[in-house]
């Protein structure tokens, strides 16, 4: 059996211009036209192997090679909703990878023992809908289907609505498939393998994060009339708590990552000390401890500033803990390179992904390519075509191994 590494190739070049904007990359956030064109062609890539195509009622697309027998299916996917002006692999690789090894297998004329079902999960970026990893929470049981289908995007439209004004509100329950295994290939969107010339990451786990929401509101203003004693200027205040949140994370001994992503003054005019400043905060670590220290410290921030007379909410929108993947499916992976004579190591990934929730249901791994300078999030992320088809052979490899285990 063999990946077709053209079609790969061509295949993500293609789903990378669905909502592509020149010089932008390209932007296709969770529930909007563009992630709707962006499930048609991935709906009919999955048609086109033979498979069965199921909708889940919260979105997810299943591609489903049934098995001979009736055992729990083996599960490998990701998502192919993306970030603003994101590059063209983040997940896209995964999906697109896991339909050329069902392809393979149907080329093959080869049954597997168990069932193969390749997934595309919704909204795993959370950045129009929060909490992220919407579909894998569901599936998991970690968020109910009715919570989901409720939430409001930052554009003030639920998602139940959405889901099915774009008509992916399927029949089948978020649960039919669940995996007795998950692997996951993805691009490390970090710059670890590139940097040590690797073929393969074998990833270990995920790290925790936690993300959150401010609002601080204090006194609009004239620029001009008010003195500085006499000030409740929102935005310094919340500047003030930006850089005191991002220096401890600089300052962290361990690989502590804080981001602030979205910022926003109002009245936001030039001549008003601002009332009210709204704010994201991403906080990330490999450790629940100094993750919980960070959170802590947020926390007493946001006192210190209600102390000051200001006014803040302070809203928890996501979190998960760090997460261990299974040892076991660690090793296969890595064997499976090794059999390739393909060089690897063992990493953790800085980035979330649905394998995070998986592993809360069933041993789940993830499979490494490098990204070049580590770039993602970014038009610039870039992997070489040979890159991706190397790391989708492992893939091949190890869902057919788990299949006829
Ligand atoms: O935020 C992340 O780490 C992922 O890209 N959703
Ligand atoms: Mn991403
Ligand atoms: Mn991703």
């Amino acid at each position: 059996m063999k990946i077709d590494a053209t079609r790969l190739n061509a295949r993500l070049d293609l789903l990378g211009q669905v909502g592509a904007v020149e010089g932008q990359g390209r932007t296709r956030l969770a529930l909007t036209e563009e992630d709707r064109l962006g499930r048609k062609l991935v709906s009919m890539w999955m048609r086109e192997t033979g498979a069965e195509v199921v909708i889940d009622s919260i979105g997810n697309i299943h591609c489903v090679l049934r098995g001979q027998s009736d055992d729990a299916p083996i599960m490998t996917g990701s998502h192919i909703d993306t970030v603003r002006r994101a590059g063209a692999l983040d997940g896209c690789y995964g999906v697109v990878a896991g339909i050329e090894v069902i392809a393979a297998i149907v080329k093959a004329r080869l049954k597997p023992r168990k069932t193969l079902v390749v997934t595309a999960f919704t909204n795993e970026e959370g950045v129009r809908y929060t909490p992220d990893l919407l579909g894998s929470r569901v599936m998991t049981k970690e968020m109910s289907l009715s919570d989901a289908l409720h939430v409001v995007s930052t554009d003030g439209k639920r998602f139940g609505e959405e889901l099915d004004r774009i008509g992916y509100a399927g029949e089948a329950s978020p649960w039919e498939f669940l995996p007795s295994a998950f692997v996951e290939l993805h691009i490390e969107q970090g710059p670890v393998l590139d940097a040590k010339g690797l073929a393969i990451g074998v990833v270990e786990g995920v790290q925790g994060y936690s993300w959150w929401h401010v609002a601080v509101e204090g006194r609009a203003n004239h620029a001009g009339t008010t003195p500085m004693a006499l000030r409740l200027d929102a935005g310094t205040a919340a500047m003030e708590l930006i850089r005191d949140i991002t220096k401890r994370s600089a300052d962290s001994l361990t690989p502590a990552v804080a981001t602030i992503g979205t910022f926003a003054l109002e009245p936001n005019s030039i001549n008003v000390v601002p009332g009210k400043a709204s704010f994201t905060i991403d906080m990330r670590d490999p450790y629940i401890q100094t993750l919980a220290r960070a959170e802590a410290d947020l926390r007493d921030a946001v006192a210190a500033l209600r102390d000051e007379g200001f006014k803040v909410t302070l809203n928890c929108t996501s979190r998960n803990d760090p997460v261990p993947f299974s040892s076991s499916l660690c090793e296969r992976i890595e064997n499976n390179a090794q059999a390739r004579s393909l060089s690897s190591m063992r990493i953790v990934s800085g980035a979330s992904h649905d394998a995070q929730m998986m592993a809360r249901v069933c041993p789940t791994a993830m499979i490494f390519v490098p990204s070049r300078e580590g770039v993602s999030h970014n038009p610039r992320e870039f992997s070489t075509p040979a890159q991706l088809a190397t790391g989708a052979d492992v893939l091949l490899d190890t869902l057919w191994q788990l299949v006829e285990a």
